[in-house]
């Protein structure tokens, strides 16, 4: 098991098969995203219904509702939409992370409230009703912002999840590297947050993403962050994982490392080694 907490990301309403499984209500693909990413390690699964349209709650009531009796493992709720989590919220059965209040208005005073007096975790994106800032030190200010108002309503540091945001290198080839800058900026300051982001973000529109998935991993480990929105099921990730957490001093006497060897998460690049 690796150190850094996984949040699976497979049931998201903007996959096309997710999508598809909503509106048809066909459980049997929703249960199988969600066993398959508990099984492979993940903390929480991400539950995105996909839309701002009226039936967000009513899907997002319905992932959660199909979800729950088959996996242990807690929920990270993935909506802009206050309705649509106040909604969730009432049937959830595990405390659930909330996914995601930003600077805007709307999610601060709609979504805030509900984290607060639930007790949740919560995933505080750096942006605001201006946009997601080009700078490390504009997504600073916005983080500075939000960890202030959280204070204040009494949300302890160790509930937050700051997301400096990646967004995909296709069209900024710098993007990367600010969202790095910002992952060691956001670890200095706020020692007692924790750091995720939607790691497949920064490959959207390449090809062969998971080579870039990865080595973006690997770098961001490197900068401090402890948490991401990743694929679960994507095994040469997972790999990726745990050799550089084991490379940065993370997994005292190779356990992890070992242990994932024996369960065969190398087995491919073992048999090329072997062959070499
Ligand atoms: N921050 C926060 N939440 C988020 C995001 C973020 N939620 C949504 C998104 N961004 C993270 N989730 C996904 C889910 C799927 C994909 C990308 C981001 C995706 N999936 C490909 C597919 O399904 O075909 C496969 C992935 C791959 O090949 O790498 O692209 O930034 N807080």
């Amino acid at each position: 098991m690796s150190k850094l907490k996984v949040i699976g990301e497979k049931i998201n309403g903007t996959r096309r098969p997710v999508a598809q499984a909503i509106e048809q209500r066909d459980a049997a693909v929703v249960r199988d995203l969600a066993i398959k990413q508990a099984e492979a390690g993940a903390a929480w699964l991400d539950v995105n219904a996909g839309t701002r349209s009226s039936a967000e709650p009513d899907d997002l009531v319905w992932l959660i509702e199909t979800i729950q009796p088959v996996v242990e493992i807690p929920l990270c709720l993935d909506s802009a939409n206050p309705a649509a989590l106040a909604a969730g919220m009432r049937i959830v059965e595990r405390t659930p992370m909330v996914n995601s209040i930003s600077g805007e208005p709307q999610r601060m005073e709609g979504i805030l409230p509900l984290v607060a007096e639930h007790g949740c975790s919560v995933i505080a994106l750096s942006m605001d009703s201006a946009g997601i800032p080009a700078t490390c030190e504009g997504r600073l200010r916005v983080a500075r912002r939000l960890m202030a108002e959280m204070r204040a309503k009494g949300v302890p540091d160790d509930h937050v999840y700051l997301d400096p945001l990646a967004m995909t290198l296709a069209t900024n080839t710098d993007g990367a590297k600010v969202t790095l800058d910002t992952i060691r900026a956001m670890r200095q300051e706020f020692p007692d947050a924790h750091l995720t982001m939607g790691l497949s973000n920064i490959s959207f529109g390449l090809p062969a993403r998971s080579h870039i998935n990865r080595a973006f991993l690997t770098l961001a480990l490197a900068e401090g962050l402890d948490s991401a929105i990743l694929d679960p099921l994507d095994r040469e990730m997972m790999a990726a994982l745990i050799a550089a957490e084991l490379v940065l001093g993370q997994d005292h006497h190779c356990l992890s490392y070992t242990r994932a060897f024996r369960a065969g998460l190398f087995a491919r690049s073992e048999v090329a080694t072997t062959r070499a």
